[in-house]
Order: C-alpha cells, then sequence, then structure tokens
C-alpha cells in the first residue's frame, strides 16, 4: 500500500517477489542395453517425446555411446507418464529398455 513520508511525499512499495515459486522441472532419460533395437528406440523417442527422426536417431546414439541420455523436461506428472508409457511400451514388445526420471 502507498504512504506518505513525514514531508507528505508519497511512498510507493516496491514490487513484492511473487510468493509462488515455479514448480520442479524433471528430465527424462533413456539408459543403454544391450538388447533393445536400436529402431525401437528412435521409435519410443519419436512416439514419446515428441522428435522427428533426425534427433531421435542422435539422442539414441547418444544413449547407445554414453550410456544415457534426454529425452525432454517435463513438470513431475507429465515425467513420470511418460516413464510408465515408455516402460508399458518396452515391456509388451519384450524389452528390457529403461526410462527414469531425474530433478533437473
Ligand atoms: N545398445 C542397444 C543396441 O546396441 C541400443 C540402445 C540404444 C538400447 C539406446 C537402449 O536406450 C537405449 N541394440
Amino acid at each position: 500500500m502507498a504512504t506518505n513520508d513525514e514531508n507528505g511525499t508519497l511512498l510507493i512499495p516496491k514490487e513484492k517477489k511473487a510468493a509462488v515459486k515455479p514448480p520442479p522441472m524433471y528430465q527424462v532419460l533413456l539408459l543403454n542395453d544391450d538388447y533393445t533395437p536400436m529402431e525401437f528406440v528412435v521409435a519410443i523417442i519419436q512416439e514419446y517425446f515428441n522428435k522427428d527422426r533426425e534427433t531421435a536417431t542422435q539422442i539414441m546414439l547418444k544413449v547407445h555411446r554414453d550410456g544415457k541420455g534426454m529425452c525432454g523436461v517435463y513438470p513431475k506428472d507429465i515425467a513420470s507418464t511418460k516413464v510408465e508409457l515408455v516402460l508399458t511400451h518396452a515391456r509388451k514388445a519384450g524389452h528390457p529398455l529403461q526410462c527414469v526420471m531425474e530433478e533437473a
């Protein structure tokens, strides 16, 4: 609220900081294994993380080389749903692909 000082000058308070923090974000990562076919991983990245074929292939190759790779960053419930969908799809297809989330 604006007030006046002893000389009658109008004092306008500084803007208060936002009371709410932005929600924490989570990275969704794929982990490498020796059995899941490369083509299956590329299709998963395209389908669940909205990447084009070229980008999905780059991510898959990074996972293959480095052991893990990031597919996207999302609010907690969306990240968790993506992990579940990927794991369900992979298990139904008989592949051991692992997908995890980590706070960004
Ligand atoms: N390493 C697997 C192969 O050689 C390919 C692969 C890539 C598996 C990424 C999992 O998250 C993964 N067939």
